[in-house]
C-alpha cells in the first residue's frame, strides 16, 4: 500500500472561516480532509459541508471534459469535445462579436465559488480589463453592507475575532454564525463559557439564537430603529463615552439630538415589537457590561434598507467608546487589514476607457433589455447565476436567448451549466494552487494541490490566460503562472506581511498577519485613525449627504414599493441553509438528506388562515414566480406576517423545478447596488402533491 500523504490546503468557499485543511492523499486519490489542529481558528475540525470534501471532488455531477451543446438551449444535451475545439470556438465567436458589436457585448459573470487570489481576484481583473468587456458590479453579497459601514467607519478593518473571548457582552446582529461560520461560533461559545452574555438580534429564531442567552426577536427590517432607541437610552442615562465622542467622532451632537427627540423607547417599541423594558435593558447591558462587541452579519443587509441598517448599527460602538477596549468594538469584515498587492493581481491599469457596468443582481434584465450593444456573450465562472441570482425566471429567460453565446466554466453540472453553449471543466481546490486571505480572521494561507486534476479539468486562471494569449494579448501578465501571481500578491513592504513569503507558506501553510498585537485590537494603539475623510468615525457624513442620503443614521422601513399587499401579504426571508453554501454542496445526497426538503417556516396564525398544517406542501408565489415548499408551522421561529425559507436548493432538485429565487426581487438595496433577497412579498396556499402531503 502506498503511503498516505498529508497536503496543506485551504477551504476556498465563501465563508468568513477560511479553514486550514489537511488533505489525505494516497496514490493520487483524495481520501479525505481534516481541519488543521495547528490553526488557531480552524482548531482541528471542519463544518458539516466541507468535512467530507471527497464527496464533492468525486461527485457524479462533476464536469470532467469540455462539452458543447447539441440539443435545444436548456434541453441539457451535450457532446464531449476537445479543449482545442472548445477554445477555438470561444475565440472565434468572441472575435465575431468583437468585430460586430465591440467588447461591451461580452459580459463576464462570476462571484466567489473560490475566494483564491489567483482563481478569483486575478481572473476577475486582468483579461476583462484588457478586453474592455462590460464590467460586472459584484454586488450580490456584501456591497450594501460595505457601503453602509463605510459612511460611518471608512473601510477600516473590524476587530480580530480572536479578541472576542475577552468580551463581556456580545451582540450577534443579523448574522447566523452557528450555520454560516461555525468556527466563529466556537469563539462566541468560548466567550459565553468565560461569562459573556450572548445576545442575538434576528427576526428568525436561528440556530445561533437557540444558543444565545437572549434572543431579541424583533420585526424584520426595523434594526435601525432599535439601534437608535438604544442610543437614546445611552445618551439619556449619560452612559456615552464623552471623551471618545469628542476626540474620535464627527457629528455626535446632531446624533444625540436626533435620537433624544425622535427615538424614545415607546416609539421604538411600536416599530420593532420589542418592549420598552427590553430596549432599556439591551441598551444598558451593552453600554455597561464591558467590553462590548457586535458581530455584524452581511445577511441583514440584503434588504431595501440594508445599507442604512448597517450604517446605523455601526455607530453604536463609537457612542460607548467600545473600540478602546480589547474585546470591544465591531466586526463586519477583517478584509481591510490584509495589505496584499492587489493592483499587481487584478491589473486595473490594463483597463482603457470606461466600459459600461452591469449590476449582477439584474442579470435577467441585462440579458433581455440591454442595447447598444446587447450582451451577446456571457462567460460564467465561480458562480451559478441561474439559481443564485434573484428573480430567476427572468435570469433563465435571458439565458435561453437563442442568440446569446454562453460559456460556463464549472466543477459541476449546475443549473447554469445546463443552460450553456460550451461547458468547460474546472479543477477543485484539491487540484490547484492558490493563496487565501479571509473576511473573518487574520491569516494568510497557501493552498497546495493535493491530487492531479480530474478528467481534463483546468483552473480558472489557466483557461483565462490561454484565452488572452489566443486573442493576441501580449502583456507579460498573461504568461504568469499561479505561483507568479501569488508572489506578486505577497510583494509588499507592509509590516503586517514581514516574513510572509511564498517559501514560508509552502513550509507552514498559514501565517497570521504580523500586527502590532495578537489578538489584534486595531484601535487600541496610539491615536486611532479611521479611513473616513475626517479620520474619525462619522455619525454625520458629508459623503452620505452628497450621495443623497440622510447625513445622519435614520430608520427607513424595508419595503418593496408597488407590491399589492392584499394579494401578497406575507414577507419572505431566504437566508443561508445550514447544510448548503448557497448552491454549493446542495447536490450532495448526504447533505440534502440533512436539509430534508425545500421548506418554509410560517406562523400558526398565517398557516391556520390558509388551512395549512404542519408538513403540508404549499405553493408560495408572487408576480415573479412560484415555488413548492414543505410547511413548518412554528410560533417560536417567526412572528406573524413573516416566512422563512433556507437557501439554496438547485432548481434541478426542487419540486416544480424552481428554488426560492423564483420569488425574490431584483430591486437594488438603498446602498452599494446590493441585493434585496429578504425584502420580498408572497402569498402561500396549500397544495396537494401526489404522495407527498402528510
Ligand atoms: N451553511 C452556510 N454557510 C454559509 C453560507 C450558506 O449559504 N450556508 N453562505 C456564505 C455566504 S456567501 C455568506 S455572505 C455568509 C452569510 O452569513 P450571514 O450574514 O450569517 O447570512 P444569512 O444567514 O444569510 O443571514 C443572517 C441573518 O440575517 C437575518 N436577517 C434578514 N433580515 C434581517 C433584518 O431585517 N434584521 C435582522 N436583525 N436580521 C435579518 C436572517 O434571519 C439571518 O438569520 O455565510 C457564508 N456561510
Ligand atoms: N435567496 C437567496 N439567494 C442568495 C442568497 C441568499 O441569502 N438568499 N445569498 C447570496 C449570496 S450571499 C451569495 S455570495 C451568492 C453566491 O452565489 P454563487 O457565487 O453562485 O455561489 P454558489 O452557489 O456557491 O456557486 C458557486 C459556483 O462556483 C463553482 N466553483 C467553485 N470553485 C470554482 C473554481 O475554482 N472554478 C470555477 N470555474 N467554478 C468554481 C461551484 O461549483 C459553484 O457552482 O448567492 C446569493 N443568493
Ligand atoms: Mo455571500
Amino acid at each position: 500500500m502506498p503511503d498516505v500523504r498529508e497536503v496543506k490546503t485551504v477551504c476556498p468557499h465563501d465563508c468568513p472561516d477560511t479553514c486550514s485543511m489537511i488533505a489525505l492523499v494516497q496514490d493520487g486519490r483524495l481520501l479525505g480532509v481534516r481541519g488543521n489542529p495547528q490553526h488557531p481558528t480552524t482548531r482541528g475540525y471542519l463544518c458539516c459541508k466541507v468535512n467530507r470534501y471527497e464527496e464533492r471532488v468525486y461527485s457524479p455531477d462533476r464536469v470532467l471534459y469540455p462539452h458543447k451543446r447539441v440539443g435545444a438551449k436548456g434541453e441539457g444535451k451535450f457532446e464531449r469535445i476537445s479543449w482545442d475545439e472548445a477554445l477555438d470556438t470561444i475565440v472565434s465567436r468572441w472575435q465575431q462579436i468583437l468585430a460586430r458589436y465591440g467588447a461591451e457585448a461580452i459580459l463576464p459573470y462570476s462571484y466567489a465559488g473560490t475566494m483564491g487570489v489567483v482563481n478569483m481576484s486575478a481572473c476577475d481583473g486582468r483579461l476583462w480589463n484588457r478586453l474592455g468587456a462590460t464590467r460586472l458590479l459584484r454586488t450580490i453579497c456584501s456591497t450594501a453592507a460595505e457601503a453602509g459601514y463605510d459612511y460611518t467607519m471608512g473601510w477600516s478593518g473590524g476587530i480580530d475575532p480572536e479578541s472576542l473571548v475577552y468580551a463581556k457582552t456580545i451582540i450577534v446582529w443579523g448574522m447566523n454564525p452557528a450555520s454560516t461560520c461555525t468556527h466563529q461560533m466556537a469563539i462566541l461559545r468560548d466567550a459565553q463559557k468565560r461569562g459573556a452574555t450572548l445576545i442575538v438580534i434576528d427576526p428568525f429564531r436561528t440556530r445561533t439564537a437557540e444558543c444565545a442567552d437572549w434572543h431579541v426577536h424583533l420585526e424584520h427590517g426595523t434594526d435601525s430603529a432599535l439601534a437608535l432607541g438604544m442610543m437614546h437610552v445611552i445618551f439619556r442615562e449619560g452612559l456615552q463615552d464623552q471623551h471618545f465622542l469628542e476626540q474620535y467622532t464627527v457629528g455626535w451632537e446632531a446624533l444625540r439630538e436626533r435620537v433624544l427627540s425622535e427615538y424614545p423607547p415607546e416609539r421604538v417599541a411600536q416599530i420593532t415589537g420589542i418592549s420598552v423594558e427590553d430596549i432599556e435593558r439591551l441598551a444598558v447591558t451593552y453600554a455597561t457590561e464591558r467590553p462590548s462587541a457586535i458581530r455584524l452579519g452581511y445577511g441583514i443587509a440584503r434588504n431595501t434598507n440594508g445599507g442604512m441598517m448597517i450604517r446605523t448599527i455601526t455607530c453604536l460602538p463609537a457612542v460607548i467608546g467600545a473600540w478602546r477596549e480589547l474585546g470591544g468594538g465591531l466586526l463586519l469584515s477583517t478584509s481591510a487589514h490584509f495589505p496584499l498587492n492587489m493592483r499587481a493581481v487584478k491589473r486595473p491599469d490594463l483597463l482603457q476607457g470606461n466600459p459600461r457596468a452591469v449590476n449582477m443582481n439584474q442579470l435577467g434584465e441585462a440579458l433581455l433589455t440591454l442595447n447598444n450593444p446587447p450582451i451577446m456573450a456571457l462567460y460564467v465562472y465561480n458562480c451559478n447565476p441561474a439559481a443564485v441570482a434573484p428573480n430567476s425566471n427572468r435570469v433563465i429567460q435571458g439565458l435561453l436567448r437563442e442568440d446569446l453565446f454562453t460559456v460556463v466554466h464549472e466543477q459541476l453540472w449546475t443549473d447554469t451549466a445546463r443552460l450553456a453553449d460550451i461547458v468547460l471543466p474546472a479543477t477543485t481546490q484539491m487540484e490547484h494552487l492558490d493563496l487565501h486571505t479571509s473576511y473573518g480572521h487574520l491569516y494568510v494561507q497557501l493552498n497546495q494541490p493535493a491530487i492531479p486534476p480530474l478528467g481534463e479539468s483546468r483552473p480558472n486562471w489557466e483557461v483565462l490566460s490561454e484565452l488572452a494569449r489566443r486573442l493576441g494579448f501580449e502583456e507579460s501578465c498573461f504568461r504568469d503562472t499561479a505561483e507568479d501571481i501569488i508572489r506578486q500578491a505577497l510583494d509588499s513592504d507592509h509590516p503586517y506581511l514581514q516574513g510572509i513569503t511564498y517559501e514560508y507558506l509552502v513550509e507552514h501553510g498559514f501565517a497570521k498577519l504580523r500586527t502590532p498585537s495578537d489578538p489584534f485590537a486595531p484601535y487600541l494603539h496610539g491615536e486611532p485613525r479611521f479611513r473616513t475623510p475626517s479620520g474619525k468615525i462619522e455619525f454625520f457624513s458629508e459623503r452620505a449627504k452628497q450621495d443623497g442620503y440622510d447625513p445622519l443614521p435614520t430608520y427607513i422601513p424595508a419595503e418593496e414599493p408597488g407590491v399589492d399587499r392584499q394579494k401578497y401579504p406575507l414577507k419572505l426571508m431566504s437566508p443561508a441553509a445550514h447544510h448548503f453554501l448557497n448552491t454549493s454542496f446542495a447536490n450532495q445526497p448526504r447533505l440534502q438528506q440533512a436539509e430534508r426538503e425545500p421548506r418554509i417556516w410560517i406562523h400558526p396564525q398565517d398557516a391556520e388562515a390558509r388551512g395549512i398544517q404542519q408538513g403540508d406542501w404549499v405553493r408560495a408565489y408572487n408576480e415573479r414566480g412560484e415555488v413548492m415548499l414543505r410547511a413548518v408551522v412554528s410560533a417560536q421561529h417567526v412572528r406573524p406576517g413573516l416566512t422563512w425559507s433556507p437557501s439554496l436548493w438547485w432548481h434541478r432538485d426542487s419540486p416544480g423545478g424552481r428554488n426560492v429565487n423564483a420569488l425574490t426581487s431584483d430591486r437594488l438595496a438603498d446602498m452599494g447596488g446590493g441585493s434585496t433577497f429578504h425584502t420580498c412579498y408572497i402569498q402561500v396556499e396549500k397544495v396537494e402533491m401526489e404522495g407527498r402531503n402528510g
